[in-house]
């Protein structure tokens, strides 16, 4: 199992040279082409190694941190270096200067989870400065508990694709239904139905409209209406001043499920602050005419509707509008609860929303308990790092960031998911210490100085399954593991065992152990429910055990039922459209109500006179993150080695360049190559290059190198949605482009870094 879907692998010689997707997966990922000749492929880090610099100099802050040299050392020694180094900073710093954060998605696997794995260990040591919050959902994360009293409910009981497909008359869904990023899940799927379900629906004559600046967001037949990117709550409220002004908004739902929508009204229609969000507002903004607007919210308010947001609308500046207006405009059409109505958040973000959740505990690896309170939001990284002592707001709070010494990563890769690297990189130099653990020489791994080779999950075993997938299912090791790795379990233990704590943190189990106990475990809550599972070593011979799931939900619909009995989490126990609590942090970036927040990044801004191209830094269709960036089906997508930008055929003859060329695209925070793919399915000025090429510099003595590979994240800016969620704003940035005639640097990305011997002891 992979975050990617369910399948089964050939191996020889230690590698995997086919795999077959699982038979009941009704749309297979791409992505599994990547997975043959992963396991042995060079970028692999095949034992412990050490920077020349840290094993030399001792720890401390430097500018070599992605610009140095590796030693090899054994296991012996680096446990002796990984728990002195821990000892020393945890006895003259305390456990707080320990940045434990450690996000990313690892892989499939409730025992092998990376970020169990190192949360549990760093905690058996007396705990960590954590992160909350995620890359993915980091402004939902923080408004929808205010707003509907919850966060992930939203995702995991959300209304299902059986229900959509057979009840909803008209899908409005911001941001489309990507299918690519259906392919994922988080922990695995079995089955991937999105797209059947969308065929479904019209089938039976149901109509889809998607507001998205990219064509190919919605998989099959839409009305397709491109808004300036980052436009989308405008149009929204374009949409809802029609309704109020129409007298087509429903005042018994919000009167009976919602509060504040008087004094949203106030501000839709500009008794507030002067400035009615007419269809004519709207349209000026996003540039969707405004007879569009009104006919779509018509149309809206006479037939069975879902308004869909996906994630990608909240990964910018002021990311918290465009969900927290989405539910007020479906709040508005009065149809939420009401099967194939009302509103969805994330269909087409990931594969679980619309699938039928578990309504069973998971198998999961205890992780123990922190006892260190500091924390701070995941994508405040480089603010912490730079900024010791430095005071920040978070969802009603003053914080401080904590003086870090050491950061230690296993399963994730900031040089993917965080934003202007550049920044990044002076960041990571400031601790006296970076750990990572991960199967390959990532630019992370390349930015460490105790770099610990991890196994894949295709050389260990494992159990897998998620909130939203049927299958419970055995994960058998593959091939052997690679060279000198090891699972992050063994490292952690015997690491453990030299500091003492080896009995907390084992509990006296192997893995094979551990992974037997979780199975137990979680067998003994099922037979409590009266459900019956077979023994371990039946379930491990069968490959995978069936549970039930939750099908045909509506979310919500308990809410609408008996919104008494079933009140909200929120202070009001209903909808909140004005929220008092946020209206009492009295930030400027985020108010009391949805409203319009002119973007810093967008076409219609002082901005665009330096950088006119509005660059979509999506999720990749061809991997998941930049995982396995050098598979077959990833590198069959780059153009002269470089991650494909897919532009306009009019900006790109405004630029003399053509399909295939490599461009340089800029802005004043850095710049990457890239190439062409010429493509209309988008605005003129509208440029799309997917996240996830392993970050590449020209110079790596330069932080702000250019990248050769085309990682966007070297442009993208580093602030925070708001003041409420400091959310990563890394979807939307800016750009120049121009064509790159100088000769083309080769892609070293992938090759290992120097091994040198060591000059000290
Ligand atoms: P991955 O490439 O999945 O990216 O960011 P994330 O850090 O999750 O990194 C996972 C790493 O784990 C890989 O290096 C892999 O080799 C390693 N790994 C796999 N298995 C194991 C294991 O068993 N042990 C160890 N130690 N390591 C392992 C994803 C993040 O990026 C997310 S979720 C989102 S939604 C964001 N999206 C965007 C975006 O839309 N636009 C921009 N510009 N930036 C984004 N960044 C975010």
């Amino acid at each position: 199992m992979a975050h990617w879907g369910m399948y089964s692998a050939s191996a020889a010689d230690g590698e995997v040279v086919d795999i077959r997707p699982h038979a009941g997966d009704s749309s297979p990922s791409p992505a599994l082409g990547n997975v043959p000749g992963s396991v042995k492929h060079r970028s692999r880090i095949t034992g412990p190694s050490v920077r020349r610099g840290w094993l030399e100099n001792g720890p401390g802050p430097t500018d070599r941190r992605g610009n140095d040299d590796y030693v090899a050392v054994t296991w012996d020694e680096l446990t002796d270096l990984l728990a002195g180094e821990l000892r020393r900073v945890i006895d003259r710093h305390g456990n707080e200067a320990i940045y434990g954060g450690s996000y990313g998605w690892a892989s499939a696997g409730r025992f092998h989870h990376a970020q169990s794995q190192v949360h549990r260990f760093l905690n058996c040591l007396g705990g960590y400065t954590r992160s909350v919050n995620s890359y993915s959902t980091g402004a939902t994360g923080v408004i929808m508990p205010h707003v509907v009293g919850a966060h992930w409910k939203m995702f995991s009981r959300s209304t299902s694709w059986k229900v959509i497909a057979a009840e909803t008359d008209l899908l409005v869904a911001f941001g489309g239904v990507p299918a690519k990023n259906t392919s994922v899940n988080h922990g695995g799927t079995s089955d991937h139905p999105t797209e059947s379900a969308l065929d479904a629906l019209r089938a039976r004559g149901g109509e889809i409209v998607s507001v998205s600046p990219l064509r190919d967001d919605m998989h099959g037949a839409a009305t397709w209406l491109a808004p300036v990117p980052g436009s989308d709550v405008a149009v929204m409220l374009g949409l809802a001043y029609v309704l109020a002004v129409e007298n087509l908004h429903d005042t018994n739902f919000l009167d009976k499920y919602t509060t504040g929508y008087d004094t949203f009204e106030r501000y839709l229609l500009g008794a507030s602050d002067g400035i009615p969000k007419t269809p004519e507002w709207a349209s000026a903004k996003s540039g969707i005419a405004a007879e569009a607007i009104v006919d779509l919210a018509r149309s809206m308010a006479s037939r069975r509707t879902l308004i869909t947001v996906t994630w990608s609308l909240q990964r910018v500046k002021s990311g918290e509008q465009a969900p927290w207006m989405g539910i007020t405009l479906a709040s508005m059409l009065g149809q939420i609860g009401i099967p194939g109505g009302g509103f969805g958040h994330g269909y087409g973000s990931m594969n679980e929303p619309g699938l039928g959740p578990v309504p069973y505990p998971l198998p999961t690896l205890p992780q123990g308990l922190n006892p260190i309170t500091a924390h701070i939001p995941v994508a405040a990284i480089a603010d912490m790092l730079l900024g010791p002592g430095t005071e920040f707001d978070y969802n009603g709070r003053r914080m401080t960031y904590p003086d870090i010494k050491l950061v230690h990563w296993a399963g994730g890769n900031p040089f993917h998911h965080h934003q202007d690297l550049g920044r990044l990189r002076r960041a990571f130099g400031r601790p006296d210490t970076i750990v990572v653990h991960d199967p390959y020489w990532t630019p992370m791994a390349k930015h460490a100085d105790i770099v610990v080779p991890s196994t894949t999950s295709l050389e260990r075993n494992d159990l897998s399954c998620t909130r939203n997938d049927p299958l419970l299912v055995a994960m058998q090791q593959a091939v052997p593991r690679y060279a000198d790795s090891r699972d992050d379990y063994d490292t952690f233990a015997v690491v453990a065992r030299k500091m003492g704590v080896a009995d907390g943190f084992t509990e006296g189990r192997t893995s094979g152990e551990w992974i037997e106990h979780l199975y137990d475990q979680w067998r003994g809550y099922l037979r409590s429910a009266n459900v019956e599972t077979p023994e371990f070593d039946e379930f491990w011979r069968a490959g995978s055990v069936r549970m039930a799931t939750e099908e045909d939900l509506t979310l919500f619909a308990d809410y609408r039922e008996d919104p008494v009995s079933n009140a909200l989490r929120t202070p009001s126990g209903r909808i909140e459209i004005f929220s008092e609590v946020i209206d009492g942090f009295g930030y400027q970036d985020c108010i009391g109500h949805p409203a319009w927040f002119e973007p810093v990044e967008w076409l219609n801004g002082g901005r665009a006179q330096h950088f006119p191209l509005h660059l979509i830094a999506n999720q990749p269709r061809t991997r998941l993150h930049s995982q396995l960036d050098h598979g077959a089906t990833s590198q069959a997508s780059k153009v002269q080695g470089r991650e494909p930008i897919r532009m306009h055929s009019v900006a790109a003859a405004a630029r003399g360049v053509t399909d295939g060329d490599v461009v340089r695209v800029f802005n004043d925070r850095g710049a990457c190559l890239a190439g062409v793919v010429v493509d209309d399915g988008m605005l003129d000025d509208v440029v799309q290059l997917s996240t996830g090429a392993w970050y590449d510099p020209l110079d790596p003595a330069d932080t702000n190198s250019l990248c050769k590979h085309g990682n966007p994240n070297v442009l993208t800016p580093d602030v925070g949605a708001s003041s409420l969620s400091q959310g990563s704003t890394g979807q939307h940035v800016l750009v120049q482009i121009e064509r790159y005639d100088e000769a083309l640097p080769p892609i070293t990305a992938f090759d290992p870094p120097t091994m040198t011997v060591r000059s000290v002891g």
